[in-house]
């Protein structure tokens, strides 16, 4: 990333440098040509990522995992998926870091180093669940444009940081308040300084959660570059959208923040089922908040072979955005019936919770390991597709995988 900006005004002298020898019919290279022996690595050494991980695109970099690498109770970077909707930034210094706040509802403009973050506020550390809300999208049909995400734009890692909270009580929030939109430092694909990639928010009370951080560290550590380095929003529960990276100012606003994909179709459902490939009207769509209920088996890998008589231990995730999950429940007939299978409660609100279960299967043959979370409500994922929409969010099908046995 770093380098192919920086070509751009290097000379042949500082190419040659950097490759350590003479590029013997340098003269005759294209203006603005990149060596092959400078350009960036591979994704998985550039953001440190597993070699099974899925790159779904380059431009921007959008990369998943599969079901089987989030087996971890908390997501390693290593498994943990990258959306991005513009370019990563490029130069991200710490030591000069500093979040502005503004916006018609605050009642002061203020902003704070990293350091006065640390230092002034009381430090928090939670587990909190970040789905796109895209995840599933490739399922849809009529197919929805986007990344066509399968299971794995899902994490639950463990975030550091203070209270948004305690932040916006410092700066003051006006009666009016109602909405915050967060503004981060990645540029727009066209490279334009004036459009944002990216802008959005929260409504006030979810800004006022005590999960809400703005956060430096994930699993103890600089939060990666690609991840939101040096600070990030990060609400639990909720599309991971919401969770600006490479974050630098917070506005609260007096209206519902109207900042790049809030409106139209951008992470909007229609507020009514429709059929699917219906046509609806901007006004006839809502802002997805709280993300559905959802679970993923995350071992065995799908496919597993078993002797005849053996029996199968199976583990993994399940998430309900803001609710907790109340049951989980496995089907290996296609869920003509289903048994209970143990979950554990949540290490603290919004983290996703582990479940597993020792499985016995009647005899040889195929089987599939079907999953079905029910939240606190008593909400279950659906067997097969949820409600179609234009951008195909929100598909909290069960999850399954293939078993043989002899
Ligand atoms: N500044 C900024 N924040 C962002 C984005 C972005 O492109 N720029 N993408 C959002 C989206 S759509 C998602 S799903 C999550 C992805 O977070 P991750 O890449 O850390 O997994 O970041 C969100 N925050
Ligand atoms: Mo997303």
């Amino acid at each position: 990333m770093q380098r192919r900006n920086f070509v751009q005004k290097a000379t042949l002298a500082s190419m040659t440098a950097l490759l350590g020898t003479d590029i013997v019919f340098g003269a005759s290279m294209p203006k603005y040509y990149l060596p092959l022996g400078l350009q960036d690595p591979d994704p998985f050494t550039m953001f440190d990522k597993d070699k099974e991980m899925v790159v779904l695109n380059d431009k921007p970099w959008n990369i998943e995992a599969q079901a089987h690498l989030l087996d971890d109770k908390i997501t390693p970077n290593s498994a943990m998926f990258v959306r991005n909707n513009g370019l990563v930034p490029e130069e991200l210094d710490a030591t000069t870091w500093k979040l502005s706040f503004d916006g018609e509802s605050a009642i002061q403009q203020k902003s704070y180093t990293l350091q006065e973050l640390k230092s002034q506020f009381k430090v928090h550390t939670y587990q909190l669940t970040l789905e796109c809300g895209g995840n599933g999208r490739s399922e849809f049909d009529p197919p929805a444009k986007g990344n066509q995400w399968t299971i794995g734009a899902v994490s639950c890692a463990t975030w550091t940081g203070v209270r948004l909270r305690d932040v916006l009580e410092d700066v003051g929030l006006k009666p009016d308040a109602v909405y915050i939109g967060y503004h981060a430092v990645d540029r727009h694909l066209s490279q334009n300084p004036d459009k944002e990639p990216i802008s959005r928010g929260a409504p006030m009370a979810k800004a006022l959660q005590d999960e809400t951080l703005l956060a430096f560290q994930m699993n103890g550590a600089d939060i990666p570059a690609v991840h939101g380095y040096p600070l990030r929003l990060v609400v639990g529960g909720w599309p991971a959208s919401v969770s600006g990276k490479w974050l630098n100012r917070i506005s609260i606003r007096n209206i519902v923040h109207d900042g790049a994909k809030m409106g139209g179709d951008s992470y909007r459902v229609p507020c009514e089922p429709v059929a699917p490939g219906e046509e609806v009207k901007e006004e006839d769509m809502c802002i997805i908040e709280s993300m559905p209920v959802k679970s993923l088996i995350t071992y065995p890998k799908s496919g597993a072979m078993l002797k005849e008589g053996q029996s199968l231990n199976i583990r993994g995730h399940a998430w309900a955005g803001e609710l907790e999950v109340a049951q989980m429940h496995y089907s290996i007939d296609f869920g003509a019936t289903w048994k209970d299978c143990p979950i554990q409660k949540p290490i603290n609100r919004l983290a996703w919770q582990h479940f597993s279960a020792k499985i016995d299967f009647p005899k040889k043959g195929y089987y599939e390991v079907w999953a079905k979370a029910t939240d606190a409500n008593g909400v279950s994922q659906p067997m097969v597709l949820p409600g179609w929409n234009p951008k195909g969010y929100l598909n909290n099908a069960c999850h399954r995988i293939a078993v043989k046995m002899g």
